[in-house]
């Protein structure tokens, strides 16, 4: 047993108070915190990286439910520290805040949301274990929460094994595998697409950064295996956004710099598409909230696009700048800056509060992209790219007149265009739900099933316009989107405000089969690109009918997926299975009881978790390039996976009155 002074047991308090309250350490103990763990360890490794000490990072699932992570760098500190007496690798797993920083230059630009250090990770897991490579040496040392105190409580992260040197070695590096603590977390196991997604991200963000994850879950050799490595970093990934759409630059623009402390990089590609895309990343941490960083990036665009307009004579003296919405239309772009001390704000962290970030973007932006300008090169780009903004301006004047007639004839004629919606009686929004239906007799059902005080029905005929390949006037022609944007209340685009929502929860119903799969596609993408906030506020949802009915004698029971079904038939005889082809299958009762009734029904809320996923496979499946969405749909052709709103939404599933709070 290893020997402790009463230094090291105020640490161990320390540690203790992290299994206490895990929550103020990781966010939560659902799924979310418990990967929080994991890209703990990961942000470590790519410090090293970024350090220039290590060129590759290995992450590792294990059958066990442990994860690990590899680094190539120079191996944590072996020695023992003069102030503590305890040695590095200690020191970094059992002291709050200690991480691998050190107070080292080389850690200055690491991770703001994250950060708060291994030491965190050992805390709440049953295990862990450390193998140092350096000076010729391997070392190891091993950690563990299994011990308990004189009154039963778990000790948090006590070391078990001291470190010792356990041999020879020529690799340099560190090795840290971990297994969380189920006693903790609410789910131990490890999300292959969320580990696999957010390692690519880092890969595109790391340029020339090996990253690779092992998942020996996986039986499927390509999926137990990938390896990422993007030599041209976030140009390679505005390509990858753009997978799906056709580019008016075959080569991103890429501007980078350094203005006061903070590195700046941005990738800009413009596609023929009408909507614009903006990744942000602080320390590599996604701010899907924008910021100080974001803003500086557009007022140094729309600037500097401005002169430029002027200089090759597209505006004249008299014109009025353009907007910069207009020089943004059909542009993916993806701004990644490093800064000292991250200050993250708003609702969910994910956005930037640092004021002195913005006019460090705006300079380096600024002077790039005038440079890349004036380079004879790029004439030909500029001035492409300015006419796109002159015929952006004109459809937007036109847009916004058809919008301003469209809001006088829903006030003249609200009747009509919300003829199909059954409203319900209800006046508190905060109570109510909408439903968006698939077809007319699905409609009518619900209509009837309905608990009419706080339940509206819209039934939709047939497939909605797919407002991907549309500019917003064409989405306000059609009768369809005007009824749900009237039934909203929130109006659209520029104009959306969430404070006149009607209705607290929109709720999509369409069959599960691919048709409806079409729709909801479509549907998402209207609220992603006109309504986003309808969705990161947590508004939407995929109700989910059940695909089975099992009746014996006048008992019936509804099973939602193959795995539910075993259960509900299991040990049961003699029982006449139903399987639903539709939601049109379905009397009012059976619509309400399985799908309505807050009590029963399943719902999957739509999130924003991954905005970079869901944008391109927004892309991919409903852009006009054919062949990756052929390519998409064959791989991904289970229409009934209930994660596939995971890869491209982030939905979670909810239950019965969880969905309801
Ligand atoms: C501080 C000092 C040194 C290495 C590290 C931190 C270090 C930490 C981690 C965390 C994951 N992988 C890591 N690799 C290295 C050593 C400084 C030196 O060798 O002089």
């Amino acid at each position: 047993m290893p020997q402790y002074n009463a230094d090291s047991l105020k640490v161990l308090e320390g540690l203790d108070a992290v299994r206490v309250r895990p929550g103020m350490y990781i966010g939560s103990t659902g799924s979310r915190g418990l990967h929080h763990l994991l890209w703990e360890i990961v942000d470590n490794a790519i410090d090293e990286a970024m350090g220039g000490y290590a060129t590759e990072v290995q992450v590792t699932l294990y059958k066990d439910g442990s994860a690990s992570v590899w680094d190539n760098g120079r191996g944590m500190p072996v020695d023992i520290n003069q102030a503590t007496g305890v040695s590095g690798v200690e020191l970094i797993f059992t002291r709050l805040h200690a991480g691998g920083k050190f107070g080292n230059d080389n850690y200055a630009y690491s991770g703001g949301l994250h950060g708060v250090g291994a030491s965190v990770v050992n805390a709440l897991s049953r295990w862990l274990t450390v193998d140092v490579y350096r000076d010729y040496s391997h070392w190891q040392m091993k950690f563990t929460s299994e011990e308990e105190d004189d009154e039963g409580k778990v000790k948090a992260g006590i070391p078990s094994v001291p470190l010792t040197r356990v041999g020879n070695a020529r690799k340099r590096g560190t090795l840290i595998r971990f297994l969380p603590d189920d006693r903790i977390f609410d789910t131990t196991e490890f999300q292959y697409e969320t580990v696999r997604s957010r390692l690519e991200e880092l890969a595109y963000l790391n340029k020339g950064l090996k990253i690779s994850l092992e998942d020996e879950r996986q039986k499927d050799p390509e999926t137990a295996r990938r390896e990422y490595c993007f030599e041209g970093g976030i140009v390679d990934y505005v390509r990858f956004l753009n997978q799906g759409k056709s580019a008016v630059n075959e080569d991103p623009i890429f501007l980078t710099g350094v203005q006061n402390d903070v590195q700046v990089q941005m990738a800009i590609q413009y596609t023929d598409s009408y909507t614009d895309s903006f990744f942000s990343y602080v320390n590599n941490i996604p701010t899907r909230e924008g910021g100080t960083h974001e803003i500086g990036a557009k007022t140094a665009l729309t600037k500097v696009f401005n002169e430029y307009a002027r200089r090759i004579g597209a505006l004249k003296d008299k014109d009025n700048n353009l907007s910069g919405e207009d020089f943004r239309e059909g542009m993916t772009c993806v701004l990644l800056v490093m800064v000292k001390n991250p200050q993250f704000e708003g609702q969910t962290k994910g956005k930037l509060g640092n004021t002195e970030v913005k006019p460090a973007v705006e300079t380096v932006i600024t002077n790039e992209l005038t440079l890349y300008l004036e380079d004879l090169k790029h004439q030909q780009l500029g001035q492409a790219l300015v006419e796109k903004a002159l015929k952006s301006a004109r459809v937007r004047e036109a847009a916004r007149r058809a919008r301003d007639i469209a809001r006088t004839k829903n006030e003249l004629e609200a009747a009509p265009l919300v003829g199909k919606l059954s409203v319900c009686t209800g006046r508190n929004p905060k109570d109510n739900e909408l439903f968006i239906v698939e077809g007319d007799s699905a409609g009518g059902s619900a209509k009837q099933g309905r608990d009419r005080r706080f339940q509206a029905i819209l039934p939709l005929r047939g497939k909605p316009l797919n407002v991907e390949k549309k500019r917003l006037d064409a989405v306000l022609a059609n009768e369809e989107f005007r009824s749900l944007i009237t039934a909203l209340g929130t109006g659209i685009g520029e104009d959306f405000s969430l404070s006149a929502l009607k209705y607290d929860k929109v709720i999509i119903l369409s069959d599960a089969d691919q048709d409806g799969a079409h729709i909801r596609a479509i549907l998402l993408t209207f609220f992603y690109r006109y309504m986003r906030e309808l969705i990161s506020e947590g508004h939407v949802y995929i109700g989910m009918p059940p695909l089975y009915q099992v009746r014996k004698g006048d008992t019936q029971h509804y099973a939602y997926d193959d795995r539910e079904l075993k259960k509900v038939t299991a040990g049961l005889k003699g029982y006449v299975l139903q399987r639903y082809k539709g939601l049109g299958e379905m009397n009012p009762e059976q619509l309400w009881e399985t799908t309505m009734d807050r009590q029963h029904r399943k719902l999957m809320q739509v999130t924003l978790d991954d905005a970079a996923a869901a944008e391109r496979m927004i892309s991919l499946l409903m852009g006009d390039k054919v062949d990756p969405r052929r390519e998409y749909i064959i791989s991904h052709a289970d229409f009934n996976k209930e994660d596939q709103f995971d890869a491209s939404h982030g939905a979670h599933a909810q239950q019965g009155n969880a969905a309801h709070s």
